[in-house]
């Protein structure tokens, strides 16, 4: 019979939900449990896609909306490998970002932008920080990066809405407006329930 897999964990959310914050802190909670996991993070910005991707991000570059779009794609399924190893990813942002960030901008619609990642790894939960705008303004100012503004941040969350009301993906709401720890322990609940679940079933493919 073959290993058991790890569980592809995601945690999506509009800027400054606090994903990054309990990306890591589910990640040493796990490793603390004894299982085997690892963090990631999309765009990864280490790669050769990934400067290209940081580039344009942090505006020293201009590239065409449908070419920028592709190469965050490209960033997910160039790491494709490690998403179908053995252990555990908790993952800072995925296709959904991907998906609900391009929607966002005039001229393109969802369908035509989840198109590019079907068949990825699918995640064996995704869970959503939910945080009004007026609750992440609290946070602190956006910075400098393309996307961070009040307007565009709205319309990726209404896109994001819309995501989230597709069955195939096994989508967990969080209020992320609770305290640090609140959201931890909720988050890691899951993520263990999740780990249990996923060891007995195939990996998905994504949107298929
Ligand atoms: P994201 O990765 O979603 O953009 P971060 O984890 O970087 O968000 O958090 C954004 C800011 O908000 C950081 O300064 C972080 O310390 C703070 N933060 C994160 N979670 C909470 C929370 N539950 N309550 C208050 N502040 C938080
Ligand atoms: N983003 C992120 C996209 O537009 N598409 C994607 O596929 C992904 C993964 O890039 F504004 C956007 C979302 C955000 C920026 O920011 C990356 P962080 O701070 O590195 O998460």
């Amino acid at each position: 019979m073959a290993g058991k897999r790890g569980a592809l964990i995601v945690l999506e959310g509009v800027d400054k939900a606090g994903k990054t914050t309990q990306c890591k802190k589910l990640v040493q909670a796990l490793q603390q449990s004894g299982q085997s996991v690892e963090m990631m993070r999309f765009p990864d910005r280490t790669t050769i896609i990934g400067q290209l991707i940081n580039a344009y991000l942090e505006k020293k570059s201009d590239l065409e909306d449908h070419v920028v779009h592709l190469l965050f794609s490209a960033n997910r399924w160039e790491m494709v490998k490690k998403l179908e190893q053995g252990t555990t990813l908790v993952v800072d942002r995925y296709a959904f970002s991907g998906a609900a960030f391009t929607s966002a901008k005039p001229g393109f619609c969802l369908d035509w932008c989840k198109k590019p990642d079907v068949g990825l790894p699918k995640p064996d939960l995704v869970m959503f920080l939910q945080l009004s705008p007026a609750q992440a303004a609290l946070r602190g100012q956006f910075g400098e990066e393309r996307y961070e503004t009040d307007d565009f941040q709205r319309t990726v969350q209404q896109k994001f809405d819309q995501l989230m009301k597709d069955p195939s993906v096994n989508w967990q709401e969080i209020d992320a407006s609770q305290s640090i720890e609140d959201v931890h322990r909720e988050i890691t609940t899951h993520s263990l329930n999740t780990i249990n679940i996923a060891q007995d079933l195939p990996l998905g493919e994504l949107w298929k």
